[in-house]
């Protein structure tokens, strides 16, 4: 696999170079599909964290901090440029990585590109203010990078995590320091090289592959770190942000969520249902954003429980390569955590259930697709994040009922209304505690534009969009007296 590949997978890219990591150490490189050990990657350890902060600072005292952010945003647009030209060899090593299918792999690498597109647009667009103040003063603002930035990403959605978080960061002119997750690490590599190709100096993005409680957790302590954007789960977020709290260092945090989708009685049920099962499904429910639960209107509960029941039993989860709409877990951990859950619901009514291909390999991580029904709002399956093809379905009465049911999770990250009532429309958005609320579509075909986060546990700040530079900034005051 390595011959015709433009980057090195058993490598660290540390201050533009590769070299290997200061343990020489390796980890099995799995593909999901079958379970093969298909190669190795580099075990960084905590020297290679040091190195690589090292290698930033020396960027922001470098080239790269002398860069204006007309220049930055002409290399994030090169960057992208060379992301478009490699769409398809991303998308094979994504989906090989990953699992995920083809065109879901695809997808994430042209996200990819918008996102070093939008990021390029927007560098040289943010500025301060100046501000009214006392005769005799002239007051103003600047934004500034914070500096050193680390990015600690999952498995799930590599190279959309990368491009809303590194591209904000580089824009703002921070230099980063990224640990992708031991289960897929492969994108951020091949990124790295891409972005050096591209004319990022040396320094300014450095990529160490490695194990959260080793490269993750020396990363989130290092002195040398301004700044540290962590998507994952919620038991490392709080690791995390402990960890960034002693050197008082500001983090963002995406932890996940058990989003709803409440449908009424007078909602556009064509036009609803591919959402209602797709935003579940979509990367075999391995998304943070994942709409894991469906809250359905009385009068239509049976009625659309039935269609969702048959998109189910049609689901086969297959090897990422045949390109169906289900693919494995990432890993045999991931796996268990799902039947796990599936167990739990085995007293819970089964409405629709997919099936595994015929000859997938037996190594490979798969699980049917399942909706529940009836399930009650306080149940675990109803409460905690599955991270899989599992979906439930709760009836509701009234509009406050729905409210009440949505709201009552942990977690505040996404949520859809269905309904044609503008003024419900308008009063559900008030009332749902979550970052994004969608009327009548969900997700809106994941625009980069549009800012991204939680309240709760599902974390604290906000990625993508123009809101993630002033996440990637800080601000200055300037008071000048000139009587
Ligand atoms: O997450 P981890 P895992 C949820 C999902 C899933 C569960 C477990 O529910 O079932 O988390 O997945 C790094 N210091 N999400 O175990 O461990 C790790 O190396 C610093 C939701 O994969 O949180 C990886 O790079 N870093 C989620 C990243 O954290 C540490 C996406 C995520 O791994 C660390 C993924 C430490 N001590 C899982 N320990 C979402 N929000 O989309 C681990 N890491």
């Amino acid at each position: 696999m390595r011959d015709h590949l433009w980057y090195d997978a058993t490598q660290v890219h540390i201050g533009g170079e590769w070299r290997a990591p200061f343990g020489g150490a390796q980890l099995d490189l799995e593909d999901p599909s079958t379970g093969e050990v298909i190669g190795s990657i580099a075990r960084g350890t905590a020297e290679d964290i040091d190195a690589a902060v090292t290698a930033a600072q020396a960027a922001l005292d470098g080239d790269w901090g002398r860069m204006s952010a007309l220049e930055r945003g002409r290399i994030l647009a090169e960057i992208g440029r060379l992301v478009e030209r490699r769409i398809d060899d991303l998308a094979i090593i994504e989906a090989t990585d990953v699992g995920k299918p083809l065109t879901q792999a695809r997808n994430d690498a042209i996200a990819l590109a918008r996102y070093m597109e939008f990021y390029a647009g927007a560098a040289d667009k943010v500025h301060g203010e100046t501000i009214p103040y006392l005769d005799g003063y002239t007051v103003y603002t600047l934004r500034e990078p914070h500096g050193v930035t680390g990015h600690i990403i999952p498995w799930n959605y590599p190279m959309q995590i990368i491009g809303r978080s590194v591209g904000a960061a580089l824009a703002m002119g921070n230099a980063c320091v990224l640990k992708p997750a031991e289960e897929a690490c492969l994108t951020a590599l091949a990124f790295v090289a891409l972005a050096e190709e591209a004319g990022l100096p040396p320094g300014a993005l450095n990529v160490v592959p490695g194990l959260g409680e080793e490269a993750g957790a020396a990363l989130t302590s290092h002195p040398g770190v301004h700044h540290i954007s962590f998507t994952g789960s919620v038991g490392v977020g709080s690791l995390v942000q402990a960890s960034a709290a002693r050197n008082v260092v500001p983090v963002t945090l995406e932890l996940g969520g058990k989003s709803p989708q409440i449908v009424f009685a007078d909602a556009d049920l064509e036009a609803a249902i591919p959402f209602l099962v797709g935003a579940c499904i979509q990367n075999a429910g391995q998304t943070c954003s994942a709409s894991s639960r469906v809250l359905i209107q009385r009068p239509i509960y049976e009625e659309l429980i039935e269609a969702m029941a048959a998109r189910y039993d049609a689901m086969i989860s297959a090897p990422a390569r045949t390109d169906a709409n289900l693919g494995p877990l990432i890993s045999a951990k991931q796996k268990d955590i799902v039947t796990g859950y599936l167990e739990k619901g085995r007293d819970l009514r089964v409405a629709g259930m997919g099936s595994i291909a015929e000859g997938a390999p037996e190594g490979g991580h798969y699980v049917p697709a399942t909706l529940f029904a009836d399930v009650p709002p306080d149940h675990p399956l109803a409460q905690e994040e599955i991270f899989g093809p599992v979906q439930v379905a709760i009836p509701f009465e009234t509009e406050e009922e729905a409210i009440a049911i949505a709201n009552g999770t942990d977690y505040g990250l996404v949520a859809s209304v269905w309904t044609e009532n503008g003024a419900r429309q308008m009063r559900m958005a008030k009332k749902i505690r979550a970052g994004q609320v969608f009327i009548n579509n969900y997700g809106a075909g994941g625009g980069v534009e549009l800012p991204f986060g939680g309240t709760g546990k599902s974390g604290h700040g906000r990625e993508k969009g123009f809101e993630a530079l002033y996440g990637f900034s800080t601000l200055k005051t300037v008071a000048a007296k000139h009587g």
